[in-house]
């Protein structure tokens, strides 16, 4: 059984409980896959006041993150095989193939900046890989972090209860998911697709292929590319 163990290091440790405590990753720290915890990067101030901003050299609004807090910090928690992940605006946007890349690692420790910005010293000597979850704007790095622990850790062998699901993603990351339906069959006239009802296997299998390269050519052509990938062809050639 491999572990993997995450810090998410920040000034706001309480915004993480709820959801390090919750369902899928709390299941998955019961179970001893994953070690999640929330550290207070406050620890390693020095002044009474525990100060880790500042106002920026060179002028303007706001406050930058100071450095010194963090290198304690980062200097205290790495070790030999950790990964140090710093959520930020400029960093590469996480992807599927991402998360998978950082599920392979043994101990991430995910930095998360807050205020303005953060000393730029800290993304050029201090970490090993920048990461951002998408072009809009946070007023911090902690829900990032949070999305991509949950998106790592779902990833680890063992979480999911059931372990095709997880198998299954290589696919679901390149190609939107087919529609699901549940009971009842007619809720206010809204029918069930008769197909799924009909106990053919494979006649359901091949509806499901088609509704899933359907959707993603109307909703997500962009995706197309990596879709004929999967399924073996070249080029994303029809
Ligand atoms: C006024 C300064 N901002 C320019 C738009 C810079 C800025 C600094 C810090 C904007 C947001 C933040 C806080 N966000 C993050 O730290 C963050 C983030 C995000 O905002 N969106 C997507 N991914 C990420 S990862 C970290």
């Amino acid at each position: 059984m491999r572990a993997v163990k995450i810090q998410i290091l920040t000034i706001f440790p309480e915004m993480c409980g709820a959801i390090l405590g919750g369902s899928i990753l709390g299941r998955a720290r019961e179970k001893g896959l994953a070690a999640l915890e929330a550290v207070d990067l406050r620890r390693w101030t020095e002044d009474r006041h525990r100060t880790t901003d500042d106002a920026p050299y060179g002028g303007g609004p706001g406050m930058v993150m100071k450095i010194g807090p963090i290198d304690r910090a980062l200097g205290e928690l790495r070790t030999p095989g950790s990964k140090v992940v710093f959520l930020s605006p400029q960093g590469r946007t996480l992807t599927q193939a991402i998360a998978t890349e950082l599920a392979d690692e043994s101990h991430l420790i995910l930095l998360c900046g807050h205020y303005e910005g953060v000393d730029q010293r800290v993304s050029d000597h201090l970490v090993d890989d920048e990461i951002s979850i998408g072009d809009y704007v946070l007023t911090s790095g902690v829900l990032p972090a949070l999305v991509l622990a949950d998106a790592v850790v779902r990833l680890l062998p063992g979480v999911l209860g059931d372990s095709r699901s997880a198998v299954e993603d290589s696919f679901v990351a390149g190609c939107l998911d087919h529609p699901h339906y549940t009971r009842p069959e007619n809720y206010r006239g809204w029918l069930v697709p008769g197909i799924l009802l009909s106990g053919n296997h494979e006649a359901i299998k091949k509806w499901r292929a088609e509704k899933s390269a359907e959707a993603t050519r109307t909703k997500r052509p962009d995706l197309m590319q990596a879709v004929a990938v999967t399924a073996g062809r070249s080029g994303g050639r029809p």
